[in-house]
């Protein structure tokens, strides 16, 4: 009997990753990338004797991490987009690029759009009800040589009082928490907000069920996000924490940076800030940002990592 189909691992492998149809190129990364991935996780199933059951329950858990919209927390929690800003530090140290402000993980909560204003903005919602401990963050975005760029665009998104963004959670309006400041001629931009607390995973679903079967918790320090992008600059996608939260050191999305933990100044008078609404004393936090110039112009493109991955 002739012994065409019949296979061993490693020739079900080679021809897994050797299949294509005549006449058709695809993609060379493509298959490289897949050929890589699908040997990696053969030769996990066998070495760790995964069974059928463990095999498809992965399956299904894959299927409804999808449907849930929870990649982007995964990744994170796995360590990977954490991953992604190590290896692109260490191609600026290699490539000898003054470093600027350190980056740090854009998240998946970023929504591209929000309401613009010149040097200042609320970016929390005006009213009677603050929500927590009033804040004006301020500083100057500078290029490398420490001068200050005007026309820079802020991009800034932060959590609610109980943890949530905007635009995934329901009870809030539209672009709630999140703005665009173009810097002034000086530089300089400012926002009143409030400190908001930290973040925690969405506590049934795909996510919180790995966590829990990892033994993990699922909580992110306080924190605030940017984008800033202007002309000549390469985009800058960081996040500032905010000093004295239990998970500091612990963030699940392992995002917080030794160089982006503020200093806050409580107590701060309000003369000069009547603009924002204040009257009496508040928070300030002072925090210059320092951009890299651009080497050509797809770096200096103020795009998020999901107008990247379908552009
Ligand atoms: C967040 O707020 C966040 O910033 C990241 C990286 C992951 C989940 C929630
Ligand atoms: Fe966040």
């Amino acid at each position: 009997m002739s012994q065409k189909n019949e296979f061993t691992l490693q020739q079900l492998l080679e021809r897994v990753n050797s299949r294509r149809r005549s006449g058709d190129a695809g993609s060379d990364r493509v298959r490289t990338i897949t050929a890589r991935i699908v040997g990696d996780l053969f030769r996990a199933i066998d070495d760790l004797d995964v069974s059928a059951d463990e095999f498809w329950a992965a399956s299904d858990w894959l299927s409804r991490l999808g449907a849930s919209g929870q990649m982007g927390l995964i990744t994170a929690g796995l360590g990977f987009d954490r991953l992604l800003d190590i290896r692109d530090d260490e191609a600026d140290r290699a490539a000898g690029r003054a470093t600027g402000t350190p980056r740090a993980i854009e998240g998946p909560l970023y929504i591209a759009g929000a309401p613009l204003s010149r040097y200042e903005a609320r970016v929390d919602e005006e009213g009677e009800q603050i929500p927590g401990e009033v804040m004006v963050m301020e500083g100057v975005v500078r290029d490398a040589q420490g001068r200050p760029v005007a026309g820079a665009l802020v991009d800034v998104w932060h959590a609610n009082e109980k943890g949530r963004y905007s635009h995934f959670d329901p009870d809030q309006k539209e672009f709630a928490l999140r703005r665009r400041i173009e810097t002034d001629a000086q530089g300089r931009y400012r926002f009143r907000s409030y400190l908001p607390p930290g973040y925690e995973i969405p506590p049934v679903g795909p996510t919180a069920e790995l966590f829990q079967a990892l033994g993990r918790h699922g909580n992110r320090p306080a924190h605030i996000h940017f984008l800033i992008a202007a002309p000549g600059q390469r985009v800058l996608t960081t996040q500032v924490n905010l000093p004295g939260d239990t998970f500091i050191d612990d963030d699940f999305a392992f995002a917080t940076r030794d160089g982006l933990v503020v200093t806050l100044e409580p107590g701060t008078p309000a003369a000069g800030y009547e603009s924002l609404g204040i009257s009496a004393p508040f928070t300030r936090v002072q925090f210059d940002f320092t951009m890299q110039v651009a080497r050509d112009e797809e770096e200096s493109k103020p795009l998020a990592r999901m107008a990247r991955a379908v552009g």
